[in-house]
């Protein structure tokens, strides 16, 4: 129905999908209706993140109560500092979502994950997870490092751990963190608690078109980047001529433009286009419009979603 098309809208898959559609048409709301997403604290919060903060948003219109774990030990276990540098991070994150115009609740690892209770469920995790399979949930996650720590297979049982202590319904997160979803749904029902339904979002591009947008590599669109700085990025983007897959401003494109999309152009170069939806757009592209053409379509638009939450920024100090 018209709540779980909210949900599922620009996801890349869902995991459990008839379980949410019996959740989102039972009014004794046998099973609370509670959606979290986890984050590392980070120093840059980019468009990539605004993607999940927009699905908690979706969740929360769909009746969720929505959990924004600030994943301060995990930053720590992964090797981005100190607690404390990492909890003036998380602040800093929590006012950005807040910019964002999400409704939530925000919570530290730090404040339940030392408790007895959760402590006794990681070693249970830990008995019942392979190394091998711990290390491969965390392939795209794990920080680079020559000599790999534990640190790296504590985390993913931690992860599937935060579903049952939160009492989380549905998780979400980046395609990446799919591997360490699945082992969530299949150890936790054996540790009195209902498997997860897993959400999964795309994970752009990086716009120099190496790898994921990320806030370590600086190849991305921040939450509070000035209109000529989305322009400059935008204009020196990667963006291969007839090429959809790691374009990523047609990604930018398929998940930020709102359709029917108008390109406005002069004359002389064609005049104006309106285009239908994504896959109308799509179309054109592989047909011969030019990276151009659709770079500034999509500038355009960066600049009317950022400007408000940048503005805001401002207002509160951040
Ligand atoms: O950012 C990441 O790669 C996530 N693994 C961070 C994260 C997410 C969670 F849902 C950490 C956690 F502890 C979570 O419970």
């Amino acid at each position: 129905d018209e709540k779980f098309e909210l949900i599922k809208r620009n996801t890349v898959e869902i995991i459990g999908e008839d379980d949410l559609k019996e959740m989102l048409s039972d009014e004794t709301n046998k099973r609370e209706k509670i959606a979290y997403i986890g984050f590392e604290p980070s120093g840059k919060i980019h468009m990539g993140h605004y993607l999940q903060i927009r699905k908690m948003m979706d969740l929360h219109k769909a009746g969720f109560k929505v959990v924004i774990l600030l994943a301060d030990f995990h930053a720590y276990l992964n090797q981005k500092g100190t607690l404390e540098d990492i909890g003036k991070l998380g602040e800093y994150n929590k006012s950005v979502f807040e910019a964002m115009g999400l409704e939530a609740e925000y919570i530290y690892g730090s404040e339940y994950q030392l408790g007895a209770k959760y402590t006794e469920d990681v070693y249970k995790l830990a008995l019942r997870t392979t190394l091998k399979r711990a290390r491969r949930s965390m392939e795209v996650i794990a920080r680079e490092d020559d000599n790999p720590k534990v640190a790296e297979v504590v985390y993913p049982l931690m992860q599937a751990n935060d579903i049952k202590h939160l009492n989380v319904a549905v998780a979400v997160g980046g395609m990446e963190q799919r591997k360490i979803h699945v082992l969530a749904r299949e150890l936790l029902p054996n540790m009195d608690f209902e498997s997860p339904i897993c959400l999964h979002n795309p994970v752009l591009s990086g716009l120099d078109g190496v790898g994921k947008m990320s806030s370590s590599k600086g190849n991305l669109i921040a939450a509070d980047d000035e209109d000529k700085d989305i322009k400059k990025k935008i204009k020196e983007a990667y963006c291969p001529m007839k090429e959809v897959d790691g374009n990523p401003i047609l990604e930018i494109a398929h998940y930020y433009l709102e359709y029917p999309a108008e390109l406005k152009r002069p004359e002389k170069y064609g005049g104006n286009v309106v285009f239908e939806s994504y896959e109308d757009l799509e179309k054109a592209y592989v047909e011969g419009l030019h990276p151009m053409d659709l770079k500034n379509m999509v500038a355009e638009s960066m600049i009317k979603i950022i400007t408000p939450i940048r503005e805001k920024m401002k207002g509160m100090n951040i």
